[in-house]
């Protein structure tokens, strides 16, 4: 099965990253993690890029916050898919880094999540690989049903105390 390349921009966006992990780990999608930056290592950023399909990656996940050009950056380097997270900085609460990463120009697309998403990044990447992968399409469903009961027996539990 392909790889999950996943970068981030600094060790501060690593909470939001481990939400990715987390999913991918349950899904048993390999991944590997990077911190390289669009501005304080663009070269390494672009490297990164440049080489994902020669490593085996099929998708690539890149997580930045404040003017959050990592997404971009390595989408422009790259014809693998680009899920973008959007990170939560301290100042105007993650729209810089939303509007930083899903304003992309025509030509070079980021699959843009919400603020802080890796979750869904996470299962959007996976989904991306199940495309051709019959056995992770199955684990995939078989989450979307637990998901689905874990709601249920939420809607259950309100239902008994109100
Ligand atoms: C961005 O600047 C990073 O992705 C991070 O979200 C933000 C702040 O980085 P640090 O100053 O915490 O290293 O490039």
């Amino acid at each position: 099965m392909k790889k999950v390349g996943i970068v981030m921009g600094s060790d501060s966006d690593l909470p939001v990253i481990q939400k990715a992990t987390g999913i991918l780990d349950e899904l048993g999608v390999a991944y590997e993690v990077h911190v390289y930056s669009a501005h304080r290592t663009p070269l390494e950023a672009r490297d990164f890029a440049v080489t994902a399909r020669e490593k085996g990656f099929g998708v690539l996940i890149a997580a930045a916050g404040m003017a959050a050009h990592l997404a971009g950056a390595v989408a422009a380097n790259t014809t693998l898919p680009v899920i973008g997270i959007p990170c939560k900085g301290p100042v105007l609460e993650g729209l810089d880094a939303l509007l930083s990463t899903v304003q992309m120009p025509s030509g070079i697309p980021v699959a843009t999540v919400g603020v802080n998403g890796g979750a869904n990044a996470a299962l959007l990447a996976a989904q991306i690989l199940a495309v051709e992968d019959e056995a992770l399409a199955s684990r995939l469903a078989a989450k979307r049903a637990s998901d689905a009961a874990a709601v249920l027996e939420k809607d259950a539990g309100i239902a008994a105390r109100l």
